[in-house]
């Protein structure tokens, strides 16, 4: 840091001080990258000790000061699983083993879907690593493991202050017989508006290229042209195409004609015409009833009978491991589960439920029930390390009112959060029920990302302005309406089924411009040279295909991520609770730089708040004493 100041100085840089000894003494220069990494990790800490945390921590809890134990793991080399079938075979190749598989596969959603919905996507790679290798050799046969995508990807960088790629590149290391599975939001790829074309393809190629095998892609509106763009990426990439509808309505009630049992079977035609290797309903809030299961995926298999079925599910009313059992019974090959700590709620049904309940019958998983306890052990202590983002800080329970608001899993627990900080807690049920409503005046939506944060805002919109639907209908032409509202009636994101309500449409938009078909078709190609100049100008440091790729999806946050690690460097090293909390005054701890480069550190002093309203803060690194300045912004 003393050189950075250095080098950066107005007068140094203007040469008004007699330099001329760093010109001949450029030894001057060769600092130890250890030495200013350990330094910066040091910075890190004291801003955390001074400051407190760097990311927005939603609920008043402490993480919990106790480490989970990793279970022990054999030696050697992990067992044969699904990816080497897939590496050997290919993507059809793995199709036809899934679909002749004996018994009911497994997708475990651990490492992506199952914080997304109960601690707001925080799992850090830290925690995900250590249990990596007995997940690679105790569940070697599962269908896949879900790690990415969703908003993952966006969170890593916001507010974990982690790469996304790194991640992706860790856990392959780790884990190399188990496919891995993204969620890929079709055109929307892993943001929240349709990217250009090119953007998705090169997006699905550098996720191929850095271990991503499975790719369900979804759209929010079950737009086919939009699906047929992220599935063509997909497939261009060489990964497994995984086409997924998304659910919601109910096909068991003759009531509900908008998305009947016939819509999802044209579309599901669509889609195996266009030559999807394995065949998804997704039902992102957990409406699939029992009855409807068997309904749907009953017709689903009689129609395709080679066709991979695969069904994700979330148990916000309590019946998902009903309705997976009757998906499985009914012809599903593969089911989604959460291991049981990480399970239930908003999240996907509870693993050692489905295993144990599928032992001993034609369903059977192979999974070893121990294991399952093991691995749910880890992750209950794991939890607690996310204490702070913990959904069941303030809910308590799940509610079958879902099967009215149709609101998906993760903006479920969201939406639960934001009543409860706005000091509305009590307000949730208006919330929902706005939900509801705004559902209705957009014309009942399919409701997943990012269709169902564009609902969500109007229900928002239709609270904080005390507006029934009625209101927001008779006065549609003189609203302020959330620019995601206006957007999407646009056209933005697609077309939805059945086309968009009128004459609310016409109302609000009034001369606005509309896009007519898919959007990403008229959106400008992005310059990818021109990007990773632009980078390379802006970062010293070296700049990655990955890094290009994460400009590109997430431009300011990508910006404010490398100015975090120039300033602390990379962070995926601390402990959560210290990532989090910083160290205790006294407290002795080590931090692993890189396998075999372990740094010895003692946190000592917070000194007094200087002139320019610093702190110096004082550690023993390694037995010396060490200290940095950190600005105090409290
Ligand atoms: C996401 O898009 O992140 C989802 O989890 C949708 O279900
Ligand atoms: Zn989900």
């Amino acid at each position: 840091p003393f050189l950075q100041n250095v080098l950066s100085n107005h007068q140094f840089l203007h040469s008004t001080v007699d330099t001329q000894f760093i010109d001949e003494n450029q030894e001057l220069f060769n600092l130890k990258p250890t030495q200013n990494r350990a330094q910066k990790l040091l910075h890190y800490l004291g801003h955390v000790m001074v400051n407190g945390p760097t990311t927005p921590i939603p609920v008043k809890a402490k993480p919990s000061s106790t480490d989970p134990v990793i279970p022990p793991v054999t030696m050697g080399d992990p067992p044969l699983g699904f990816r080497d079938v897939l590496l050997r075979d290919g993507p059809e190749g793995f199709a036809k083993a899934v679909r002749a598989h004996q018994g009911l596969l497994l997708m475990d959603t651990t490492f992506r879907d199952a914080h997304q919905s109960l601690l707001a996507t925080r799992v850090r790679t830290h925690d995900l690593k250590k249990i990596s290798p007995f997940v690679s050799h105790n569940f070697s046969n599962l269908y896949s493991l879900e790690n990415w995508g969703g908003a993952t990807f966006d969170v890593a960088m916001r507010f974990l202050s982690e790469c996304p790629w790194k991640r992706l590149q860790e856990l392959r290391a780790l884990i190399p017989n188990v496919p891995f599975q993204m969620l890929l939001r079709g055109a929307n790829a892993v943001g929240y508006t349709n990217y250009p074309d090119n953007a998705v393809f090169k997006f699905c190629e550098v996720a191929k290229e850095n271990g991503m095998d499975i790719f369900r892609v979804f759209d929010s509106l079950n737009y086919v042209p939009n699906m047929l763009l992220g599935m063509e990426a997909a497939g261009a990439a060489g990964g497994v195409v995984e086409a997924a509808i998304s659910y919601t309505g109910d096909v068991s009630d003759p009531m509900r004609q908008k998305y009947s049992l016939d819509y999802y079977l044209k579309l599901a035609a669509e889609l195996v015409k266009a030559g999807t290797h394995i065949l998804c309903i997704k039902d992102m809030a957990g409406l699939l009833k029992p009855e409807a299961s068997k309904l749907l995926i009953g017709a689903l298999r009689d129609r395709f009978p080679d066709v991979p079925i695969h069904v994700h599910t979330h148990d916000t009313a309590g019946a998902g491991v009903a309705a997976m059992l009757a998906c499985a019974e009914a012809g599903a090959d593969v089911v989604d589960v959460a291991v049981d700590s990480m399970a239930g709620m908003t999240s996907q049904p509870s693993m050692g439920a489905i295993v144990a309940c599928a032992k001993g019958t034609k369903l059977d998983t192979g999974i070893a029930l121990e294991k399952v306890f093991d691995y749910s052990e880890y992750w209950e202590v794991a939890r607690g390390l996310y204490a702070p983002f913990d959904c069941t800080a303030t809910m308590k329970s799940g509610n079958a009112d879902v099967y009215e608001n149709e609101i998906p899993g993760g903006q479920y627990t969201n939406l639960h959060f934001q009543a409860h900080s706005m000091g509305l807690g009590n307000k949730f049920k208006e919330v929902k029920k706005a939900y509801t409503e705004a559902n209705k005046l957009l014309g009942d939506l399919i409701k997943v990302t990012p269709s169902s944060k564009i609902v969500g805002d109007l229900a928002q919109f239709m609270v904080q302005n005390n507006l029934t639907r009625a209101e927001v209908e008779e006065r549609a032409d003189e609203l302020s309406f959330p620019l995601s509202v206006v957007e999407f009636l646009q056209g933005y994101i697609g077309i939805p089924h059945g086309g968009f309500p009128e004459p609310f449409r016409s109302r609000v938009l009034k001369s606005l411009p509309r896009i007519e078909g898919r959007p990403g078709a008229s959106l400008p190609s992005m310059d990818f040279k021109a990007l990773e100049e632009g980078l390379r100008a802006a970062h010293s440091d070296e700049i990655t295909p990955e890094d290009v790729m994460s400009a590109a999806m997430y431009p300011k946050v990508f910006q404010e991520y490398k100015e975090f690690t120039s300033n602390f460097g990379p962070v995926d090293c601390h402990s959560t609770r210290l990532f989090l909390d910083g160290p205790k005054i006294a407290e002795e701890f080590e931090v692993e730089l890189e396998r075999g480069k372990t740094l010895h550190i003692k946190a000592l002093a917070l000194g007094d708040l200087n002139k320019a309203g610093q702190r110096e803060v004082f550690f023993e690194l390694n037995g010396q004493l060490r200290s940095v300045l950190v600005k105090d912004t409290v």
